[in-house]
């Protein structure tokens, strides 16, 4: 490991141990050729944020569990960089909600989606978590999508009425929504079109949110979904926290 990672009063420790995690799934050929672009880009907006999570993000994390907890058939999708950042807790949280977890990918190649799912596999089997993972089948489709940008599982995400997708792409989100899905997703950059798009945009890093989601699952809480969720008020006052920091930082 990188000496400036192991140091944790390193300013940067948490950072610099999530650009480890990249670089060493990256090794094991489990990313995408682009996963450290949108990794960086994260960085990014996460330091314009003060590297934190803001109070409109925690709400958004808490509505998204809500959902989650109230739906019918949710389930928890995964690429690369959400594998890498945050595959262990979202385990745990898909063990407490007990419903699947679906590796679904944008840059797929089968041996990336082996090489995910036995990752996984292998975490549910140290850690004694009975959680199915999905993936392996390409029998469901999402609507509007050509190739294998469509592709999903018939049981999984095709037949999820509540989807959790980190890291979502513009247009696979706007399908999900299109398909009538309540579609969660986690987006550092407010302003991109899967943030604008989907039913609650948690605006936070994926690690964080993760662990998050894991502890409201292990404390056992019911909240109830709100349904007057204003998701364009919330990316707003992501945008409202992003000045403050700045601010202060001048001030
Ligand atoms: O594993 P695959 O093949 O599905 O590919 C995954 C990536 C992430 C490479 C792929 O989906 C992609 O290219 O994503 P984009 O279009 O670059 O979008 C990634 C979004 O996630 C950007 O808006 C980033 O700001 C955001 N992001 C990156 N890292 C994090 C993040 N948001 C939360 N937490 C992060 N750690």
């Amino acid at each position: 490991m990188n000496p400036i990672a192991a140091d944790p009063s390193h300013p940067r420790y948490a950072s610099l141990l999530r650009r480890h995690l990249i670089e060493e799934a990256a090794t094991e050929g489990l990313l995408a050729g682009s996963a450290m672009i949108a990794h960086g880009r994260g960085e990014a907006f996460d330091y314009l944020l003060g590297e934190r999570t803001t109070e409109s993000a925690a709400m958004a994390t808490r509505e998204a569990y809500a959902r989650l907890h109230a739906a019918k058939h949710p389930v928890i999708s995964v690429n690369g960089n959400t594998v890498a950042l945050a595959g262990r807790d979202l385990l745990h949280l898909a063990a407490s909600l007990a419903c699947p977890l679906e590796v679904n990918i944008f840059y797929r190649t089968q041996a990336r989606m082996d090489g995910l799912i036995s990752r996984l596999e292998g975490w549910c089997e140290q850690d004694g978590l009975d959680v199915e993972v999905l993936g392996r089948q390409t029998d469901g489709r999402i609507d509007g999508l050509e190739g294998p940008r469509a592709q999903c599982e018939a049981a999984g995400i095709a037949a999820a009425d509540v989807v959790l997708v980190p890291l979502e792409d513009g247009d696979r989100c706007e399908a999900l929504v299109g398909m009538g899905k309540t579609v969660l997703v986690v987006d550092l950059n407010p302003l991109s079109r899967t943030a604008r798009t989907a039913s609650v945009t948690i605006v936070d890093e994926v690690g964080r949110v993760a662990k998050a989601l894991r502890q409201h699952a292990e404390r056992s809480e019911h909240p109830t979904p709100n349904t007057a969720w204003d998701n364009d008020a919330c990316l707003q006052a992501s945008l409202d926290g992003i000045v403050a920091h700045l601010q202060g930082l001048f001030s």
